[in-house]
């Protein structure tokens, strides 16, 4: 369903990278492999729509091209241009906005429920809390100027999203899903959040959660294609 276009055979970004108004016929997605945007894409593979991928090649841990700030002035993916040209970013937000957008698709509960009130807590939190702390570690030149401190500040991060995993294992019990039986787009964000941490962790749920996530039959190729065999 989706058509992937890698960004770094095309010279000049601007060629290609809409303005806000233009009008699109389809989702487009920017994203770089194994980065944030694999979530919003398995979002987009279960909504059943069809949509436009645009991927950057580069290593995780270093700046996206400078004018790619044209499309999201912070300079990161994943970034969502929805079928009539607005630009979403922010990915907790975005599964958010697929999931009301789609609501036969059983992508997250109904909006006002404690189902859905369960539903943003945990995004959220994740969102605040986990994934800043990848950035955190990844990026550390961005939170210190002394670069003597990298290591420890990219440490006392892995520490951070470690503790945070810990909170939404407890989050996520009993399962196998944040919501029960139903598997959610919060839960494939999770599991994506636990494969990107380094070290030892005693998180069951977590991990029951992770092998539903990868088992399940349209996201699994997609995770395949970002993460392996992780
Ligand atoms: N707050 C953003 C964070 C997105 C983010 O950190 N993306 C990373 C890739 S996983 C990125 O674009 N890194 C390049 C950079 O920060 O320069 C979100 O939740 O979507």
């Amino acid at each position: 369903m989706a058509t992937i276009i890698p960004l770094q055979k095309i010279p000049d970004l601007s060629l290609i990278l809409p303005q806000q108004s233009e009008e699109h016929m389809n989702y487009r997605l920017f994203n770089r492999p194994g980065s944030g945007g694999f979530v919003v894409e398995a979002a987009l593979a279960l909504a059943e729509t069809p949509f436009e991928l645009q991927e950057f090649e580069s290593k995780p841990g270093t700046p996206l091209p400078e004018d790619f700030r044209a499309t999201n002035p912070w300079g990161q993916v994943p970034v969502l241009l929805l079928p009539d040209g607005t630009t979403m970013t922010e990915a907790a937000a975005i599964l958010i906005h697929l999931a009301a957008a789609f609501p036969d698709k059983g992508l997250g509960p109904v909006p006002g429920t404690s189902a859905h009130a369960k539903f943003l807590r945990w995004l959220v939190f994740a969102s605040v809390n986990l994934y800043e702390a990848v950035l955190r570690r990844g990026y550390p030149f961005r939170y210190t100027t002394d670069p003597g401190g990298y290591k420890a500040l990219g440490a006392a991060a892995n520490t951070r999203l470690k503790d945070g995993l810990a909170v939404l294992d407890t989050a996520v019990a009993p399962g196998p899903f944040l919501l029960g039986e139903q598997m959610s787009l919060a839960d494939i964000y999770f599991a994506m959040l636990f494969t990107w941490y380094h070290g030892q962790i005693e998180a069951p749920h977590l991990v029951a959660m992770k092998d539903g996530v990868k088992a399940h039959t349209m996201v699994g190729p997609i995770w395949r294609r970002h993460f392996g065999d992780r």
